[in-house]
């Protein structure tokens, strides 16, 4: 069994390879990343001399080099992951978005179309729903949850994720989708919520909140979700949509609160800022049908998984401590420098 990764040097993508390779020696993962900002070749240090896997570093918008990879490794199997991934990025300048997000998923069907393949996962969201009111914690999504986005990063990963299916239904690509909610654990780019707030913490600079905090996600460890993409390219029927999510929601503010008592950091810290535009109030996935059909479920509780996600980065300083020196320094300046 081959299998490409796209954007497998990302926080999602590489935790994927690990376990990939990990549970089936056997197979060859192909990682296929343009590296951009977010992606870093040092996370995949430990496997780059294995035998069974291979780094390649091209944009899936790139279609003379996707189809060059399809004619070298006639892959079986390819699990799209790359993608322009933060929604306040997606603010500042959508058009990155809508060139990795949407053109590339279509660079990456068209290959498979051309060569053949077994199965195309396409790594979608729960952001494609858009939010549900904090007043209605009956409310969550189901996968027949109606398409609704709200910022540009969600609107280019509904695209992508309508596109698949179409993909599927005009021209029978063996597709499946999954829709995740938040992702935390290592390697988590200290752009997001939690590793940017871990990583301020331990350096005593201000934790910067948006609006009143009041919003809330719904926190899934990472490998639950990788052992979860797993088992649908697996067993998971083709054409269909997968929710994936741990019953797991927590305000932004209480984690926050929890990482500075994790830490031994006082919460005056904590400093609110102005609010995201177009800010979703809460995410909440309902993962009935992926345990129903493939009898998943998730395995680390928030408090024991935040725990390990703290200790990784306090053991790891020095992964975040280069991606902070390096071009997120002035990214961040433009971010926060006028937000108080
Ligand atoms: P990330 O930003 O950490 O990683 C993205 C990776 O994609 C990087 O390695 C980057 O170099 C690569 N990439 C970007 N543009 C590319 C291109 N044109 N060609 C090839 N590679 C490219 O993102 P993540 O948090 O690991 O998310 C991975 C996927 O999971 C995304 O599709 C995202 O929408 C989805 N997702 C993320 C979460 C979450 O909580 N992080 C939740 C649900 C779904
Ligand atoms: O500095 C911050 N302060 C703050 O209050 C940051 C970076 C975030 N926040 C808030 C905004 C959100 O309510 O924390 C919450 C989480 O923010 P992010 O970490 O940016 O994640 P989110 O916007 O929820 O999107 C994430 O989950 C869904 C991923 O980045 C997406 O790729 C995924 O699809």
């Amino acid at each position: 069994m081959t299998i490409i990764v796209t954007g497998g040097a990302g926080f999602i993508g590489s935790n994927f390879i690990f376990h990939m390779l990990k549970t089936y020696p056997e197979y060859r993962i192909i990682c296929l990343d343009a590296l951009t900002y977010a992606g870093n070749l040092s996370t995949l240090k430990d496997v780059m001399d294995n035998p069974n896997f291979r780094f390649v570093k091209a944009s899936i918008t790139d279609r003379e080099a996707v189809y060059g990879l399809f004619e070298e490794e006639h892959p079986d199997v390819v699990v799209n992951f790359a993608a322009e991934s933060h929604v306040d990025r997606s603010i500042e300048n959508p058009s990155v978005f809508l060139e990795t997000n949407i053109l590339g998923t279509q660079v990456m069907m068209d290959a498979c179309r051309k060569y053949g393949i077994k199965r195309y996962h396409q790594v979608s969201t729960d952001e494609v729903y858009g939010d549900l009111p904090l007043d209605r914690p009956d409310l969550f999504f189901t996968e027949e949850t109606p398409i609704h986005t709200s910022s540009p990063y969600s609107a280019s990963k509904a695209s992508a994720d309508l596109l698949v299916q179409a993909y599927h239904r005009t021209f029978g690509l063996p597709v499946t989708v999954s829709r995740c909610s938040n992702n935390y654990g290592p390697y988590h780019f200290p752009e997001k919520l939690i590793p940017l707030m871990i990583a301020n913490a331990l350096n005593d600079k201000p934790l910067p909140v948006y609006g009143k905090g009041e919003n809330v996600r719904d926190w899934l460890y990472v490998e639950d979700h990788c052992k979860a993409i797993d088992l649908i390219i697996h067993k998971g029927t083709v054409g269909e949509v997968y929710n994936i999510g741990g019953h797991n929601e927590m305000k932004n503010i209480d984690i926050v609160r929890l990482i500075c008592k994790e830490l031994g950091k006082p919460e005056s810290l904590i400093t609110y800022v102005a609010d995201r535009k177009g800010h979703d109030m809460r995410y909440a996935i309902d993962p009935t049908k992926i345990h129903n059909e493939l009898g998943w479920l998730p395995e680390t509780k928030f408090a024991d998984g935040i725990k390990k996600t703290i200790k990784w980065y306090l053991d790891n300083r020095q992964w975040w401590e280069e991606i902070i020196s390096g071009e997120y320094q002035s990214y961040y300046e433009k971010m926060y420098g006028n937000r108080s």
